[in-house]
């Protein structure tokens, strides 16, 4: 059973796609409803009143709703006010993406950098909520004299230096954690992309043969990995990652990385580049895909550009893309018409059969 949530963006196009693959890779979350707000820095509920208005009386159409999400950063008393207004749980882009790392951290060390940064996410919301109810009243004492802010102040950052302490051990530990890592006797290959690439659509699309057999297969890997059929002799375990995100807030970038880095030791990474974007921007992704993958030591020999969204572009704007990126031989598919899908898999049995 899917979760419905209500979306609310910006209206520019990619921002708003953006906005909507990155609600939609919370695993089981489907967007019903989109609204769209060309300023989010409403004092009362980050949106307009009117338009919160609006999507108050959507909701009360729509019962299945669990949650509505504001694609920008909101303080607690703008969630607060819309969750009373609405009577659904309201969640801002940052919070999403700490769910989002959440749901995929599959290392202690990247759930640890994730605590990290949920602190990080706090520590002006304990000052805000503190402003709120000094309002109209004098700050209530702790049990030891102190403010009750100062005593959660200090809580959190006694928190922080023993996740801390924590990581520094989980980072020593990690050499051995690759090692024993299970790959169930199957070469594995990764999905890597900006968020909206079309990575879970070329996922469903190669793994939709095999959904039956996985699941009983391997109930014990995460939904993000499924089985494919490359070729006749050859099944490679696939994996959906946590995809790169613009607008990252800094203070997420480690628990950004801790999350992928697991998913970046597969065999072979399939970088998706969506060729349906402008040329600058397209550019600017992909360079910043390379400096993480560099900065986390993967091999670029193991890497495989794939450009996707091919039915979007014509055959010039595709040469301009591998000329500008200086790319030999990218693999170019659709998931929308199945182009390229034969071509992406004989690649990958080459690859394979080439590395053994
Ligand atoms: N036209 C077209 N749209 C696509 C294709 N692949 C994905 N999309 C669309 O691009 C958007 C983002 O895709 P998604 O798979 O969620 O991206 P992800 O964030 O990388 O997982 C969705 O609206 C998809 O329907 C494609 O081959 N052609
Ligand atoms: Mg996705």
């Amino acid at each position: 059973m899917p979760t419905d949530i209500v979306l609310v963006a910006y209206p520019d196009s990619f921002r708003l796609q953006e906005a909507k693959s990155l609600a939609e890779s919370m695993i089981g979350w489907r967007v019903v409803k989109v609204f769209t707000q060309k300023y989010l820095n409403h004092s009362v509920y980050g949106m307009g009143s009117g338009k919160a208005q609006e999507v108050k009386e959507f909701l009360k159409e729509s019962p299945n709703v669990k949650h509505v999400i504001v694609d920008e950063h909101l303080t607690s008393k703008q969630l607060f006010n819309l969750e009373k207004l609405t009577g659904v749980k309201a969640i801002d882009r940052e919070r999403l993406i700490l769910d989002i790392f959440y749901s995929r951290a599959t290392t202690n060390e990247a759930k640890l950098q994730i605590q990290l940064a949920e602190i990080k996410y706090e520590m002006p919301r304990v000052r805000e909520i503190a402003k709120m109810s000094t309002g109209n009243e004098r700050p209530g004492k702790g049990g030891s004299g102190e403010y009750v802010v100062d005593v959660k102040f200090r809580d959190l950052k006694r928190r922080m230096s023993f996740i801390k302490e924590k990581l520094a051990e989980a980072k020593s530990k990690r050499e051995l954690y690759h090692q024993q890592r299970m790959k169930a006797g199957m070469p594995i290959a990764s999905l890597v992309g900006y968020t909206s690439a079309g990575k879970t659509t070329l996922f469903n699309l190669l793994t939709a043969e095999h959904k039956e057999t996985s699941a009983s297969l391997f109930t014990t890997l995460s939904t993000t990995t499924r089985s494919v059929k490359v070729d006749e002799k050859t099944t490679v375990l696939l994996t959906d990652t946590i995809g790169f995100i613009s607008r990252l807030p800094t203070y997420m970038i480690d628990a950004f990385k801790s999350t992928l880095e697991e998913s970046l030791a597969a065999d072979l990474i399939l970088l998706l580049v969506d060729s349906s974007e402008e040329l600058e921007d397209i550019r600017i992704k992909y360079s910043s895909c390379w400096d993480v993958l560099k900065e986390l030591k993967v091999d670029n020999s193991k890497v495989l550009v794939v450009l996707s969204k091919s039915d979007t572009v014509d055959a010039q704007k595709i040469d301009e893309i591998t000329k500008d990126l200086q790319l030999e031989n990218p693999i170019v598919v659709s998931s929308e018409t199945g182009y390229g899908v034969h071509k992406l898999k004989t690649a990958i049995t080459r690859y394979l059969a080439a590395r053994k």
